[in-house]
């Protein structure tokens, strides 16, 4: 009889255990992204999983989706009365398909089948330049009073199609290299560069070696974005990859303009306050325990 009950005491402590690591599991690092299956709970603070993919009306629609509770995101669940909404904008059927579309977001289900305003099937791959400098005053770091630790700042822009801030990211054209994309949007998004004069865009050339090389890059997330644009066929990935500049005087002479489908500019103190488009304020948390600053 004793044994009985040791042994049933002992398998609900295993039992426990399993059940707190399972949701202890954090989904937006990289390194989980392709194993990371939509969990049938929201504990905590933790972020709903793609809560923004599930989010209507869908932009620049008056599409509703088919509500996809919590608890039924997973594909793993069967939802037989699942009837998700078929949409894909006229500007996007307009365009060539470039792939079969016979995928599945690895998240779990959206409420709506087809491309929407996506223009591929599966993964549309973006690029998020995330540029970085210490807050400072008279040429001090500013130290946040609560956290004893720095503030940084990254350059934001408002998107036009939605107004909310976010990273000046953008999608990687056919055969180009991240690291070119990476430039590009920030480039048109931040300094207006398609406006540029030829001369302007030499200098801008230039001091682009110094702020986006190697040496002062860092990636900080890879993978699925919870963008309110993804479908059950077709969804956006990034790569968010970190330029800091230290002392602050390559960037110090960066003069920003808005440009291409970005309405506002601006340097913007990064911390955990900030509502961003999409997942872009995980990937800044990220930057901030990279460089050990305030969140
Ligand atoms: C987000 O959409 C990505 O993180 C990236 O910032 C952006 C790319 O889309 P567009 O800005 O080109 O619309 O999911």
């Amino acid at each position: 009889m004793s044994i009985c009950i040791v042994c049933t005491a002992l398998l609900c402590w295993i039992w426990i255990r399993h059940s707190v690591c399972l949701t202890q599991s954090s989904w937006y690092k990289p390194a989980t992204y392709p194993v990371c299956h939509a969990s049938h709970h929201n504990m905590g603070n933790q972020p709903k999983i793609h809560a923004k993919a599930r989010s209507s009306p869908y932009p620049g629609s008056q599409v509703q989706r088919f509500t996809v509770p919590d608890s039924h995101v997973s594909w793993s669940l069967a939802w037989p009365e699942y009837e998700p909404v078929d949409y894909t904008a006229g500007s996007v059927q307009a365009s060539p398909e470039w792939a079969d579309p016979d995928f599945r977001n690895p998240m779990g289900r959206t409420g709506i089948t087809s491309r929407g305003l996506l223009g591929k099937w599966g993964p549309n791959h973006a690029a998020d330049p995330i540029v970085t400098r210490w807050k400072r005053e008279a040429g001090e770091k500013v130290i946040h009073e609560q956290s004893g630790k720095p503030i940084l700042q990254f350059v934001a822009i408002k998107r036009k199609d939605c107004g909310e801030w976010a990273i000046p990211g953008g999608m990687v054209d056919d055969g180009e290299l991240v690291s070119v994309t990476l430039k590009r949007e920030f480039g048109e998004e931040a300094l207006d560069s398609l406006a540029a004069s030829t001369s302007e865009k030499n200098r801008l050339k230039r001091l682009f070696q110094s702020i986006f090389s190697k040496e002062n890059s860092k990636e900080v997330y890879a993978g699925y974005v919870d963008d309110p644009r993804n479908t059950d066929n077709a969804w956006v990935e990034t790569v968010a990859i970190n330029f800091h500049d230290e002392t602050g005087d390559s960037v110090g002479q960066l003069d920003l303009h808005s440009g291409d489908d970005a309405g506002s500019v601006q340097w913007a103190d990064i911390d955990q306050s900030l509502q961003l488009y999409a997942t872009h304020n995980h990937f800044l948390k990220s930057v901030t325990e990279l460089r050990d600053a305030h969140w």
